[in-house]
Formats: structure tokens, C-alpha cells, sequence
């Protein structure tokens, strides 16, 4: 008798009401299609049969004289090729691709089929998490059902409109009609670990979900654009927050229809400290900052632009952090720094390498093959040879005059990668290593050769690069900045982990550089750039920062910036005498530099201190 109500109450469904039928391989040809209602979704995956080709899925479905076929794909985050075939499964019915839509209207009662497939993504089968898809098969009698109503706070689709919640706090909300975005707000503090889970608990794969991501509402920050494409590990991104404010949750997808989900952001914690913490502030206001190299005689010298023309300036930091300028201006905004054992200071530019002499005078050191290839990073060989990669991805090698002595292809180490090549950086015992995509690599016997694969922001579509320029101490242990956290990673020379993180640079983590003694040796003071945004926004607060040096294994850094709390500093404008003449030449050093320690040196403290408004 249930089993009868159950039954009855099943037909007295709306048409619209069918739901989801999933795909039943093999259904590669119309005599093995998956059958469906109409009114269905018809939920499946395109796997590839080859770099270039895609296994097609069939479906089947009865249609009556008079229905009009409204079917469309937008739930999938790229939409399929969808081609209707008549009952003899050899018609095609749709006028080229419908893309990614099918409106037909039937005129004769019969067993139709959909074919689903795919067409290239570029020159290359499309990346797994776009293979997934949704087809409603909406028709007169069967029409797209209306958005139903969540508690996502709708109109939320700007950020002025979003909807405010607190941290643990779930939400049930529903991305539709097609192309809908929800904003949340909420409110993080400096260091917090931010969470952002997203859950969808309708029995569907995970991977059309779309890609939530998190911006910061201060003018003076980007979009933090933690997108998170890959649901495979889980449906939770995380960020680490640059400084108090309030930050937004942005839910969206690349079609969308229909898609319930619940959101929660959450926080476990702070970001631990690690053994190179805290990280203070040496010098602002640089510019957009891009690169750093320690000079022979121990100043730091940052490249960093002004204006987005592709020019920038190379300054030169004291240990202390008073700031000079080395060269004005030069085509070099890609930024990477590099001495070689001589002084000559060299600087990658898109399409040039330049050389910057000990006195500031720049010449041309290469420029681009017929202005094709891109240069990303220079690095001086210990045996004094340079190294550049490029954009084809190729690493080359070049004498001291610039004549080109090898060129390797290492296309085959991330052949996937978004992002190109990155960073280079030679370890003590002379071997290069390269950044790809998400991989470490080292260049051995003229090939790429992982070392260590670490994905803590890879996932994340950002346009970019996920790490900044990498180094070495003397030791042969890595530094990897991560570009979005901020977060530090130190790998030894097996490639293991060694401390996670080992510091947390707030803002874009852009490169690290060991500092060097008055004689030219390396020391241990750990350096390294960073900006407020990771895209180019204005104000620029570029930074050069220390970590504590202590925590280095290697020993020699006696260039410490003086610690001043916030109180002290305060105090002793008010009662002076509490602070060595060592720390007030830092404070002094860090503002205006003027030669003694005054309201504006506290101005440039606070700020350089995490205070975003100081009168
Ligand atoms: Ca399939
Ligand atoms: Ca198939
Ligand atoms: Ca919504
Ligand atoms: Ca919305």
C-alpha cells in the first residue's frame, strides 16, 4: 500500500521534476546510448581517447510529434558540442553545432538521440574539470523550471548588494537562472587561515559547481582570486589574510542553472608562526616590487616599477633600509635581478636582458629572438655564464659577451602548465633549477628533472605564476615563496619538506634573496620583496622585508633590523630615552630619514606595521 502512495504520488510529480539520469558507458555509438526522459538532466563526462580526440556519449530518448526541444548545457563549466540525430541514428538534425544549445521541433513520433562531444582546447584535449556536464532536456511540455528560492540573499550579485555572514555560518543558496553570482561578506583579522567550503549534496559530481573565489573589499588590494577549479581534493579553499578588513566570497560558475549549494567560511586558526618569524619591514613604498639581488658589498637592490609600461627602477637598499636609486629607469619591468662575480648587475626584461654596470650604466646584454621569445628570469652560473628561460619554454645559456652557448627545451617537464616558466635559481652545488607550473625542477644532463611538485596555490587559475623567485642558502636548502599566501616553504636537498611554512610574508610573497657581507660572502640575513596586491593596483606599497635571520643554518647576518614595538615606538616621541640610538636610526632610516626619529618615521613604522589608516 506505501509502495502504491509511494507510486502515486511519483506520477503526480511535475514534468519538470524528472531529474537526473546518469550516463551508462559504453554509449559510444546510438545502439548502446543511455536512455532518458525528456525533462531529464542528463549528467555525464567526456574522457578523452587522445590528445586531440574525445570518447562520444550518446543518449536516446522518445519524442512525440509536436514537442519542442529547448535542451542546453549550461550547467557544465564548458559547455559540450551537443548534435541531434533522427531515429535512424544517422541524421543529423542540428544544423552544424548548436552550441550549446538545441532547439528543435519534432515532427514525427519516434526514439531520437543526442550526441555529446567535445570540441579541442587549443591544441589539446581540455584539462579533466571542464569534462563534466549537465544537459537539461527542456522541452514545451517539460520547460526549464524556475529558480527556486534560497537563502543566499538575493539580488547579491555586486558586492554593494552582498549578502553579510559571520565565520561557521552555513548557508543554503542556489546559483541560478543562468550565469548567477552570490557575494558574501565577511570579516577576517591579519594572519587568520580563511576557509572557504562550498558543498553540493545533490548526488552530482562536484566539477560544474563552479569556482568560488575571495576579494578583499580595501581599494588598496586586489581580488585575491582564490579560485579553486579543482574539486577533486576537496571543496574547500583556504587564504591567509593579508590584514583586517572585510573580504568577499564570490559563488559563481561558468554556466550555471539551477545549482543549489551551501557555503560556509570558516577559520582554524592563525597561520602558525614559523622558525622565520616575524618578518619586519625594512623599506615601503618602493613601487610594484619585483625582484632583488644582494650586491657585492651587502646593499640589497630592488627592481620595481612606477607606471604599467614595462619600464622600472632598480633602487638600492642599505642593510638598514635607507633607500637610494641605482638606475632610474629601464625597460627590465620583468624584474629579475642577478650579479655575477664581477658586479655587473643583470636585469630581465620582456624582451631584453640588460646589464647594469657598477656605476649604474645599462646596456643591452640580449635581446629577443626576432622579439619572439619572452624572458621570465636571469641567473649568473657559478662558472660565470648567464642563464635565461623564455617563453617557448626553452632555458639558454649565454657567455660573458652574450654569445649564445646552449638551449634546452624543457616543454616536456609541466607540458600542461598555464603559467610558463618562472623562476631560476642555482643551487651550491651548481645545478639550475626552474619553476613550472606547480613544479620544481632541476636541468640535468640537459633535461627537466622534478624535484619537488608543490601545488599549495597551483590550482588556482590566476594568470600567474603560483611561487615567486626561489633560493638557496649555503646549505643547498630551498625558499619557495607561494605568490598568493604569502606562506614560505623550505625544502632540504632531498626535496622533503622542512618546515611548513617557514615564514608568512603578508601580501604577494614576490622573491627572496640571501644577503652578503661587507667582503662579498653570503650571509644569513633572509630577504625578500612583497606587494600589497597581486594584480597592479594602485597605491603601490612595495616592501622590502628580513626574516629573522636566526633562523637561518647559516651564520653572518649582522645586519638585523633593531625590533621596536608599536608602544615603544609611540612612547618615545612622547618620553624620549627609551630606544637605542641603533633604533632610532632604523625607525629614522625606515621613514624620511632625515637624521633623527620624528612623527613621519612613526607614520611610515605604523603603516609598515599593518596600520592601514594613520592621520
Ligand atoms: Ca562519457
Ligand atoms: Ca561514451
Ligand atoms: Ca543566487
Ligand atoms: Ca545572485
Amino acid at each position: 500500500m506505501i509502495t502504491r502512495l509511494l507510486g502515486l504520488a511519483l506520477l503526480c510529480l511535475p514534468a519538470t521534476a524528472l531529474g537526473q539520469t546518469h550516463e551508462l558507458e559504453p554509449n559510444d555509438t546510438p545502439a548502446t546510448a543511455t536512455k532518458v526522459a525528456l525533462g531529464a538532466t542528463a549528467i555525464g563526462e567526456l574522457t578523452a581517447v587522445d590528445s586531440t580526440r574525445y570518447n562520444a556519449d550518446w543518449w536516446t530518448f522518445d519524442a512525440t510529434a509536436g514537442d519542442t526541444l529547448d535542451f542546453e548545457a549550461d550547467g557544465a563549466v564548458a559547455p559540450p558540442l551537443l548534435e541531434l540525430y533522427a531515429p535512424d541514428g544517422t541524421t543529423n538534425l542540428t544544423a552544424g553545432h548548436d552550441y550549446p544549445h538545441v532547439g528543435y521541433i519534432i515532427k514525427t513520433t519516434g526514439t531520437y538521440f543526442l550526441k555529446v562531444n567535445s570540441d579541442m582546447w587549443g591544441d589539446y584535449v581540455r584539462p579533466a574539470l571542464f569534462n563534466y556536464y549537465e544537459i537539461g532536456l527542456y522541452t514545451s511540455h517539460h520547460p526549464k523550471p524556475p529558480c527556486a528560492v534560497a537563502n543566499d540573499g538575493e539580488p547579491d550579485d555586486v558586492p554593494a548588494t552582498a549578502r553579510s555572514i559571520a565565520l561557521g555560518q552555513r548557508i543554503d543558496g542556489m546559483l541560478c537562472p543562468s550565469g548567477d553570482v552570490d557575494y558574501y561578506r565577511f570579516h577576517a583579522t591579519r594572519r587568520m587561515r580563511v576557509q572557504i567550503r562550498i558543498d553540493r549534496d545533490t548526488g552530482s559530481k562536484p566539477a560544474s559547481w563552479g569556482n568560488p573565489f575571495v576579494e578583499e573589499i580595501s581599494p588598496n588590494r586586489d581580488t585575491h582570486a582564490k579560485k579553486n577549479n579543482d574539486w577533486t581534493h576537496g571543496s574547500v579553499s583556504e587564504f591567509w589574510a593579508p590584514e583586517d578588513g572585510d573580504y568577499y566570497a564570490r559563488v559563481t560558475t561558468g554556466g550555471g542553472v539551477n545549482i543549489p549549494y551551501s557555503l560556509t567560511v570558516q577559520s582554524p586558526g592563525l597561520v602558525p608562526d614559523g622558525p622565520g618569524d616575524p618578518v619586519t619591514t625594512l623599506a615601503n613604498n618602493l613601487g610594484h616590487a619585483l625582484g632583488l639581488a644582494a650586491g657585492p658589498h651587502g646593499d640589497i637592490y630592488v627592481s620595481a616599477e612606477r607606471e604599467q609600461t614595462g619600464h622600472a627602477t632598480i633602487l638600492q637598499v642599505s642593510p638598514t633600509g635607507r633607500v637610494s636609486t641605482f638606475v632610474p629607469d629601464c625597460e627590465c619591468a620583468v624584474g629579475s635581478l642577478a650579479f655575477d662575480s664581477a658586479g655587473n648587475l643583470f636585469v630581465a626584461g620582456i624582451l631584453n636582458v640588460w646589464k647594469a654596470s657598477p656605476a649604474g650604466v645599462v646596456t643591452q646584454f640580449l635581446h629577443s629572438n626576432n622579439n619572439e621569445e619572452n624572458f621570465a628570469a636571469v641567473a649568473v652560473a657559478p662558472d660565470g655564464t648567464i642563464w635565461v628561460n623564455n617563453s617557448f619554454p626553452h632555458i639558454k645559456q649565454f657567455d660573458r659577451q652574450g654569445q649564445l652557448l646552449q638551449s634546452y627545451d624543457v616543454s616536456g617537464a609541466n607540458p600542461t602548465n598555464p603559467y610558463g616558466l618562472q623562476g631560476l635559481a642555482f643551487a651550491p652545488d651548481g645545478i639550475l633549477y626552474f619553476a613550472d607550473g606547480d613544479g620544481l625542477y632541476r636541468l640535468v644532463s640537459g633535461k627537466p628533472e622534478l624535484f619537488v611538485r608543490d601545488t599549495t596555490d597551483a590550482d588556482l587559475p590566476h594568470g600567474g605564476g603560483p611561487f615567486g623567485t626561489f633560493v638557496f642558502d649555503v646549505n643547498g636548502n630551498l625558499y619557495v615563496p607561494h605568490r598568493f599566501s604569502g606562506g614560505v616553504s623550505v625544502y632540504d636537498r632531498t626535496g622533503a619538506e622542512i618546515a611548513k611554512p617557514f615564514a608568512w610574508i603578508p601580501g604577494e610573497a614576490r622573491a627572496l634573496a640571501f644577503g652578503r657581507n661587507p667582503d662579498g660572502s653570503a650571509n644569513s640575513c633572509l630577504f625578500g620583496v612583497t606587494n600589497s596586491s597581486y594584480t597592479w593596483v594602485l597605491p603601490l606599497f612595495g616592501s622590502l622585508v628580513q626574516l629573522r635571520p636566526s633562523s637561518v643554518p647559516v651564520p653572518g647576518c649582522r645586519s638585523t633590523v633593531p625590533q621596536v614595538t608599536v608602544d615603544d615606538a609611540v612612547a618615545e616621541l612622547l618620553h624620549p630615552g627609551r630606544l637605542s640610538a641603533q633604533q632610532l636610526t632604523a625607525l629614522d632610516q625606515q621613514g624620511n630619514n632625515n637624521g633623527r626619529y620624528d612623527i613621519g618615521d612613526l607614520r611610515a613604522f605604523l603603516i609598515a606595521n599593518g596600520a592601514k589608516q594613520v592621520p
